[in-house]
């Protein structure tokens, strides 16, 4: 008796040793290892004979550097059948490397494991040795999310690239872009070129900086690069509120004035304000061909004092008999709402909108107010898809450890990254999480902290990695010990790419990258 046990628990050790060698981020659902093996040629281009998935392919070659010079073939089969969207089977045996895919989201996601694999195999210089193994994967979730807010401070391309690639690395599939704010507005809108040319003006730290924004041509660049990396990108026009840049450049629309608070809304009592928002939402659309579109609805409360003694709004409320200035916040939200399900596209907005009744059908709510949580129950039994993107542990604007001075709080709490990598299990019930409504998680990084890329980066990374594993693997199999191990050796990716990341099992290795020192007293 004694012995099976011990037998038993021999085994179970050296399948976990040998799980935390493979260093697979997140961790697939079922690994089975062999004692086969598969070599690789170093710098072969892998290929199909199904000339359907060029792309992927493509994408893995890029990543391992392969020259061409020599070829291995890969067989590729893509049955609906086998699972969800995303899910896939990889299988490397002695003689070939399989892959069975439910669809073309599964084969990027196959090579990505694949990838993953060659990057922390063994190499003799010729020859990359793949362990044998048959993985059968599939994500949690379908919604596995990164915003990025570039209007506090603007960071171009290049960042934005990078941060796409990690995404990709880690089979996270779409991409908030927040790219409409008070401190700046960086997509250009040919009907109102003032939008970028004034309201790109400034920043959170510096409002005079030089006007930095993307033209309709980056977008397209980058929305392009983020499709060949399996990642839809959704833009955020922030509305009613956080629009103070867009009426620094046209201040016809502005909601009006209030102390702290100038020009933060639009005014919903004037019909060419709709018109505005209208032309605007119809040229993001063929920019953004993913067929969403957020329209914000956050924290208008800010500056909606303005209203009291705006005249149209004033107009708005006597004609339609509304008694308080929610009810205008919520017509002007679903207008807007109806504009963008008229172009054919999903809206998407933060759970504040769950107040506004928006048509339940069309509409994809954020959950943020983790102080909230009846906005997400209301949510979800109004029938809304719901993403979970909660303050705690959600904001990478938070910091990460105890001794870190810049970046939020919330009543002394920060977003460790093994918080982010229990998410959501330590914060949620089941019920909750496992709705069918519930469509995903989303970290999001709101930027009047960061200012360099090395704070950026900072904040995200390893958070990033953590993310994946809560977007992707069941509670039940999480497990910090294998965590660990496969992190720490992604932490020697981070370093050869050049990434400025937090070591949590080094504190010290590099220090926190501070950009805007926190006021005194300051906790949030
Ligand atoms: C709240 S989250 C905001 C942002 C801030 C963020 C800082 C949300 C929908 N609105 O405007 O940048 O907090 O953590």
């Amino acid at each position: 008796m004694k012995r099976h046990i011990l037998i038993f628990a021999l085994t179970m050790f050296s399948s976990v040793l040998n799980a935390q060698s493979l260093n697979l981020i997140p961790y697939p659902q079922k690994v089975t290892e062999l004692s086969s093996t598969f070599q690789v040629k170093k710098g072969a281009w892998l290929y199909s004979s199904n000339a359907g998935y060029k792309r992927e392919l493509n994408y893995l070659n890029s990543e391992l550097g392969s020259k061409g010079n020599n070829k291995q073939l890969l067989k590729i089969i893509v049955d609906p059948f086998i699972g969800k969207p995303g899910s896939y089977q990889l299988n490397t045996t002695a003689k070939k490397i399989s892959i069975t895919a439910a669809d073309k989201a599964g084969v990027f996601n196959a090579t990505i494991t694949l990838l993953q694999l060659y990057r922390s195999a063994k190499s003799n210089g010729t020859y990359v040795t793949l362990p044998g193994l048959r993985i059968t994967d599939e994500p949690r979730y379908e919604w596995r999310g990164f915003m990025l807010d570039e209007s506090r401070h603007f960071f171009g391309k290049q960042t934005v690239k990078n941060l796409l690639n990690w995404m990709a690395f880690y089979k996270l599939n779409r991409f908030h872009w927040h790219l409409t704010d008070a401190q700046g507005w960086r997509v250009e809108i040919k009907k109102y070129p003032l939008l970028t040319k004034v309201g790109g003006i400034g920043n959170f730290t510096d409002s005079t900086a030089t006007a930095q924004y993307y033209t309709q041509q980056d977008i397209k660049e980058i929305v392009a690069y983020a499709k060949r990396r399996n990642i839809e990108v959704v833009p955020e026009f922030d509305m009613p509120g956080h629009a103070t840049a867009a009426n620094k450049a046209y201040p016809q629309y502005s909601g009006g004035k209030v102390t702290g608070f100038d020009d933060f809304t639009f005014n919903p009592g004037k019909e060419i304000t709709f018109q505005f928002v209208a032309d605007v939402l119809k040229e993001l659309k063929p920019l953004f061909p993913d067929g969403r579109i957020h329209i914000g609805g956050d924290e208008v409360f800010m500056g909606i004092k303005a209203w009291d003694n705006n005249q149209d709004v004033k107009a708005l409320m006597t004609e339609k008999g509304f008694t308080d200035k929610q009810q205008a916040e919520a017509y002007f939200l679903k207008r807007v709402a109806d504009t963008v399900t008229k172009l054919g596209y999903k809206v998407m907005c933060w759970d504040e909108a769950v107040a506004a009744n928006l048509p339940v059908n069309n509409v994809i709510i954020n959950w943020w107010r983790q102080n909230k949580p009846e906005a997400l129950t209301q949510a979800l039994s109004s029938g809304y898809q719901v993403i979970l993107s909660p303050r705690l542990p959600m904001y990478f604007d938070f910091v990460q450890d105890s001794t870190h001075v810049s970046g939020r709080k919330w009543d002394g709490r920060y977003n460790t990254y093994l918080d982010v990598y229990h998410f959501p299990e330590n914060s949620l019930t089941k019920d909750v999480y496992e709705n069918k409504k519930v469509i995903g998680v989303q970290a999001n990084l709101w930027t009047e902290t960061v200012v360099t890329k090395n704070r950026l980066y900072y904040l995200v990374f390893p958070r990033m990695a953590a993310l994946a594993e809560s977007g992707w693997t069941i509670g039940d199999s999480k497990n910090d010990v294998l965590f660990n191990s496969s992190l720490k050796a992604h932490l020697d990716y981070y370093k050869a790419a050049g990434i400025y990341y937090y070591n949590p099992f080094n504190p010290t290795e590099n220090i926190e990258a501070v950009d805007v020192k926190p006021k005194a007293g300051a906790q949030d």
